[in-house]
């Protein structure tokens, strides 16, 4: 991918879309994401831009976001989407990617629809996203500094552990897991044994 994308019109865009700690986030989360991608030779650049966007539907109002996931049709067909909000904004974070941001990278556009739940099939670059996400410095979920250590020595593993974190947080909340999650993780465990 061309290296020489607008770095800062994204970033000055995205400041007018989220709450400065939403942006902090997503610039953590870029950090984290491009030294994966280094790592895992993934495009650097696609790394930067999904991982700055990842969030920026994160702040709309529910009742905008509700018409907007309508208009979209998101919901149809998955009454779990529709039953969890929090989920909501990857989807029409790859919408908002599109309209204001002109972003039309289908690698770019799959990390960020993905990267609440994960799916089938991800690519490194949704993986990396997702991980990203979880592990960025200024987050702290129990067990995130172990996932971190993992994370130095071996990807799949500390992914596998995201995914066993996330589901046993939902669980003892009662919440839902949404089916995208559960595949996401069965294929966790098939990559850590395939590797190990
Ligand atoms: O947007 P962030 O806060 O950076 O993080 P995120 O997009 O990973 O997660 C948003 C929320 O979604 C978080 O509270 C955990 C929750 N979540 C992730 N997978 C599932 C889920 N919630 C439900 N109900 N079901 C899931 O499968
Ligand atoms: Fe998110
Ligand atoms: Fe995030």
């Amino acid at each position: 991918m061309n290296m020489l994308f607008n770095r800062k019109a994204i970033i000055e865009k995205l400041s007018t879309l989220i709450d400065e700690k939403r942006f902090i986030h997503s610039l953590n989360v870029e950090d984290c994401a491009i030294e994966l991608a280094h790592r895992l030779c993934v495009d650097e650049t696609k790394a930067s831009i999904a991982a700055l966007l990842h969030d920026c539907a994160k702040n709309m109002d529910i009742e905008a976001a509700e018409r907007l996931g309508y208009e979209l049709n998101i919901f149809q067909n998955d009454k779990w989407l529709y039953r969890q909000p929090a989920l909501w904004h990857a989807q029409l974070g790859v919408y908002i990617a599109k309209t204001e941001f002109n972003v039309f990278d289908q690698e770019i556009l799959s990390a960020i629809e993905c990267h609440t739940t994960g799916k089938a099939g991800m690519t490194k670059l949704d993986k990396i996203i997702y991980l990203a996400d979880y592990i960025e410095p200024n987050r702290s979920f129990s067990h995130v500094g172990k996932i971190r250590a993992n994370l130095k020595i071996d990807f799949n593993k500390a992914l596998l552990e995201a995914y066993d974190n996330t589901i046993y947080y939902l669980t003892r909340r009662k919440r839902f897991i949404h089916p995208r999650t559960i595949i996401a993780r069965n294929e966790a465990v098939e990559n850590y044994y395939k590797q190990n």
